[in-house]
């Protein structure tokens, strides 16, 4: 009788955490990711689908056999020989280890290289927009060429955090008409964007959850990233590392409009507002 009720127990604690962790895998699935607004991404999407699904199953059948193997062994009065020899245990567990890695792994090679290139390799195209952002404790500062195309010189020892956040060197030309913003940006829809990244003081993360864009930004180097938006909205900007108390200051919005809006947008802010009387 005491045996049967254990058994019982037993049952009801397994069947509760069978139901937390499926429970848990779609509840998770849903809300995991926000949808997706770039083309790069789908890759992404595709490679963590493929890895939850596989080591999902390769989890749940190895639970199996653990289940399988506690069961029989249980019912076992005494265990008086080895049931396999030494070879034969190192060649099942070799060829299930290799196995698992092969899966795992491979099919991250597999669905990752190509994202990779797309991402980090590929020579952006001719129209693409780019944006130079400069991360420091706690905003992003943002900066476009401006009509000319070109952005004006930038040194450290000229940054002030209130009159000049960029360090920019007021008598280089092509820097007249840059455009500096702070933690937002704006892009018209159709074009690759491409962020040149720089920190100004430690390592922060740049975030955009929508996009699958997320790249760490390490003072002293200025990694770039390309990649093309596929549709219009205002999505969440984020940094990812924690960088400090204010860490979570470090929010702004990155705006895909339509390209007339996008030519609005820079024109008004190429122009200074008009004087009050
Ligand atoms: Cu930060």
């Amino acid at each position: 009788m005491a045996k049967q009720t254990s058994v019982i127990h037993a049952s009801i604690v397994a069947a509760l955490f069978a139901v937390l962790g499926i429970g848990g895998v779609v509840y998770g699935s849903r809300v995991a990711l926000p949808g997706l607004a770039s083309r790069h991404g789908a890759g992404i999407d595709a490679m963590l689908d493929y890895l939850l699904i596989t080591t999902g199953v390769l989890f749940a059948v190895g639970y199996c056999a653990l289940a399988y193997f506690i069961w029989t062994g249980a019912r076992r009065g005494r265990i008086g020989q080895r049931l396999a020899s030494r070879r034969t245990e190192l060649w099942v567990s070799g060829t299930i280890g290799i196995a698992v890695a092969l899966v795992a792994e491979g099919g991250v090679l597999a669905i990752g290289m190509p994202v990779w290139s797309e991402y980090f390799d590929a020579t952006p195209p001719a129209d693409a927009v780019t944006v130079e952002v400069l991360a420091q404790q706690f905003l992003w500062n943002v900066r476009y060429a401006g009509p000319d195309g070109q952005f004006g010189r930038t040194s450290s020892d000229r940054i002030d955090d209130v009159s000049n956040p960029m360090g920019m060197d007021r008598t280089d030309p092509a820097g007249r008409d840059d455009i500096i913003t702070q933690n937002a940006i704006t892009v018209p829809s159709g074009r690759a964007v491409r962020l040149r990244l720089r920190s100004r003081d430690m390592i922060h993360s740049f975030f955009l959850p929508h996009f699958r864009v997320k790249q760490d930004i390490v003072p002293g180097m200025t990694p770039e990233v390309i990649f093309f938006p596929t549709r219009e909205g205002s999505f969440e900007m984020a940094c990812t590392e924690l960088c400090g108390l204010a860490h979570y200051r470090m929010r702004g919005f990155f705006d895909v409009v339509s390209p007339e809006a996008y030519e609005k947008w820079l024109t008004d802010q190429s122009t200074p507002p008009p004087a009050r009387r």
